[in-house]
């Protein structure tokens, strides 16, 4: 098959999911076009079946705001017709999906492009069940061609706010050889050089993640004589409060900002435990990735997060905010290296029964065919 891919290209887990899925499908004989306003950061390399299609913008003095959704749109025209397209598989609903159904209007006279949404989170739970872009997030999920949910939860979610419910859930996926433990990496020396038990937090720092909870349960691990390092790997918004608050705890020299990194893997191969304290997870692929490399999980228990942490088994769950329980299940895990191990390995074998590569994209093409089946 030809395959457009459109994703955000340097933020967010749907950009990750977006772009290692073109990998894995040209990995399995397809051509994969990305068509984004540049090269999404996963995709470090190029070749044989992988193309990138970088969305050009004109500026105009008239232009408050750059038209980006008519941008990607006459881009995404363009390369369908040009690369003969047999379908768009679009990441995020807004404003990619609307993009993607302007495309297809605008060329239909030449060829039909079926567009495939994807739904990956807070483009249904926050930004499109905002009111200001509710109704045009519902066009968009109702004049696609195929939806998918990357979990029961965010399906129950869009069926409640968008009353739509054509859904097929295909959860995320870790390829097993990419995430493994490596705890005798020299990077664990680096991190932990007086063997400090090692916790990780991976995210892009926004408000939703809760990133400074980190901070609250470090300092509450460290109150009860614990010896550990925090590892945050990522950037964004909330960069500024997590140093502020772990400078008013007085556990600044614990923390260890190691910003964006291409290869997550390596971090989370040597850590102990892994934090995901956030408001809001229609997945939680960091957990996912955390578990595939044998870290098990200490995460509130929103969203989709309960589909992937087996509570007590891979992991602990608390309620959002609540970094007492948090950090007694962090101190559970680390003064118990037996049972942490048993989660660790409990957790990679759960993350590779449900959600391996191998698992995983065969569904994707399935759903692909099914669509490609019933094209008008
Ligand atoms: O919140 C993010 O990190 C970005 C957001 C996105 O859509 O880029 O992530 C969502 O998609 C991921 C991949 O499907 C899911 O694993 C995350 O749980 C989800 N984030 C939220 O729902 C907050």
């Amino acid at each position: 098959m030809n395959i457009g891919i459109t994703v955000y290209p340097s933020y967010g887990g749907s950009g990750i999911v977006g772009s290692e899925l073109g990998r894995e499908l040209a990995l399995r004989g397809h051509n994969v076009h990305f068509i984004s306003s540049s090269l999404p950061t996963r995709l470090t390399e190029l070749g044989g079946r992988v193309h990138f299609h970088e969305v050009e913008m004109m500026s105009y003095p008239l232009f408050e705001h750059q038209p980006y959704t008519l941008a990607l749109a006459t881009k995404m025209g363009t390369v369908a017709r040009a690369e003969n397209l047999d379908l768009l598989h679009v990441h995020y609903a807004i404003p990619h999906s609307i993009s993607a159904i302007l495309a297809r209007e605008s060329i239909k006279n030449h060829l039909y492009l079926p567009v495939i949404t994807t739904l990956h989170g807070t483009d249904i739970t926050l930004v499109g069940a905002d009111r200001s872009y509710l109704p045009i997030t519902r066009y968009g999920i109702q004049q696609s061609d195929g939806v998918t949910a990357v979990s029961k939860f965010l399906k129950q979610a869009t069926i409640e706010t968008f009353d739509f419910d054509e859904i097929e859930v295909i959860p995320n996926f870790i390829c097993p050889d990419e995430y493994r433990r490596d705890a005798d990496s020299p990077l664990r020396t680096e991190l932990a050089p007086k063997g400090e038990k090692i916790l990780v937090h991976v995210s892009n720092f926004r408000a939703v993640k809760r990133p400074v909870d980190c901070v609250e349960i470090l300092a509450k691990v460290l109150q009860k004589g614990a010896r550990a390092n925090l590892v945050m790997v990522g950037d964004g918004p909330e960069y500024s409060a997590i140093k502020h608050r772990a400078k008013l705890l007085k556990v600044s020299d614990n923390v260890n900002f190691v910003g964006k990194q291409a290869k997550i893997a390596d971090y989370l191969g040597v850590a102990d435990v892994s934090l995901l304290p956030s408001e809001l997870e229609s997945f939680g692929l960091a957990a996912l990735e955390a578990q595939a490399c044998e870290v098990p999980v200490v995460a509130s228990r929103v969203g989709g997060v309960p589909e992937v942490i087996n509570d007590g088994e891979t992991g602990f769950l608390s309620d959002i905010g609540d970094t007492e329980k948090m950090s007694a299940d962090v101190l559970k895990l680390l003064s118990d290296e037996k049972m942490r191990l048993a989660f660790g390995v409990k957790g990679r074998e759960l993350a590779i029964s449900r959600y391996s590569t191998e698992k995983i994209i065969p569904q994707y093409i399935k759903f692909y065919e099914k669509i490609l089946a019933s094209k008008p």
